[in-house]
């Protein structure tokens, strides 16, 4: 019989790596996970019980929010809450940071900004959703976390995740020390490494864009697509175009097999769609730890100063050589 390492095991194994071995980061991980493992069998029961469709309500990006949207994010925030490990959450449901101050967490020094359901417009349809998370230690001693410990450089994250609920449901984090990634077994209901020390090719062949909007991208970006099309031996073009629009399962196949994906500015959204704290962030200190690389199309996202809890940022992300580029192409636009 195979044995396999769990979720568990593994985080209390890193321990030692992380820069205040305290086992807290370790606890608010785990705690992540088994909200995770909630989040999913409720997914999985999606179409048998009433949880599909819209609730009805509003979110702060003005997008109506699905029951499960709702859902995940109040098991993830109840996790955190009872973890007594996280001082403040950040959620993409909620205008305003959740203040976690209560007699368990009083010295609680982490942050969590979180996506609890990404793609949640592909939730009817049965396809891959998932969840994004972020994690930074707060700057600021004594009193309430105050919005600057929230709003800091990518590059300062301790550690940064997704959750894939595929056809398998996956966990892949960092805690910036490389990449790992988990598959879910649900015999034992244990997520398990199956995916250690992810790698993103240098090159791929998929390039992965909503191609709907071309209309609307720079002349850089269509240069580019247009480069992807093209045909030659030698680069193995054209591409292969593959776009799910569910960020983390894009994001993942991507990882895995090598590639490309970009949400650029468009007109309608010039500074891009994707959300720099819980989308842009994680994703690219993970393609980063995986060895891939990920920029708004000039700069680093893990350099961006943050202004506010839900700003928005282009992304060009995945296998380096095809993010260098797509940025040579987007230079020429200058
Ligand atoms: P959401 O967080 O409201 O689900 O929106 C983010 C999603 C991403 O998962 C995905 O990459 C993108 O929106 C798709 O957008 P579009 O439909 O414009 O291509
Ligand atoms: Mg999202």
């Amino acid at each position: 019989m195979t044995i396999f390492k769990t979720l568990g095991q593994f985080i209390i194994e890193k321990q030692a790596d992380f820069p205040y071995a305290k086992g807290e980061l370790s606890r608010l991980l785990r705690d992540i996970g088994i909200a995770a493992k909630v989040v999913n069998r409720e997914v999985n029961k999606a179409g048998l019980v009433d949880i599909l469709g819209d609730a009805g309500q509003v979110n702060v990006q003005g997008e109506g929010q699905k029951k499960l949207d709702v859902y995940a994010d109040e098991q993830f925030i109840k996790a955190l809450q009872n973890g007594g490990e996280c001082c403040v959450v950040a959620s993409e449901e909620h205008e305003f940071p959740i203040d976690i101050d209560s007699e368990i967490s009083k010295n609680a020094k982490y942050i969590v900004c979180i996506d609890p359901l990404d793609g949640s417009s592909n939730i009817d349809v049965n396809v891959s959703v998932g969840t994004i998370f972020s994690i930074y230690r707060r700057d600021s001693i004594g009193g309430r976390p105050t919005m600057g410990d929230i709003l800091q450089k990518g590059s300062k994250q301790v550690a940064a995740g997704y959750v894939v609920y595929g056809s398998s449901t996956m966990l892949v984090y960092t805690t910036g020390k490389g990449v790992n990634g988990f598959t879910l077994d649900p015999s034992i209901g244990e997520f398990c490494l199956s995916h250690p020390s992810i790698k993103v090719p240098a090159r791929g062949t998929i390039y992965s864009i909503n191609e709907g909007n071309y209309r609307k991208f720079s002349s850089g970006v269509k240069k580019y697509i247009k480069y992807c099309e093209e045909e030659d031996a030698a680069t193995n073009r054209p591409y292969t175009s593959r776009y799910i629009g569910s960020l983390v399962a894009d994001i993942h196949r991507n990882l895995l097999l090598g590639g490309i994906f970009i949400y650029p500015a468009t007109l309608t959204h010039p500074n891009g769609k994707l959300r720099l704290m819980y989308e842009c962030n994680p994703i690219a200190f993970i393609i980063e730890q995986a060895g891939g690389k990920a920029t708004d199309g000039r700069q680093r996202i893990l350099d961006m100063e943050p202004t506010a809890l839900h700003q928005r940022s282009a992304c060009f992300m995945g296998s380096s050589e095809m993010v260098d580029k797509v940025e040579q192409f987007l230079r020429s636009e200058d």
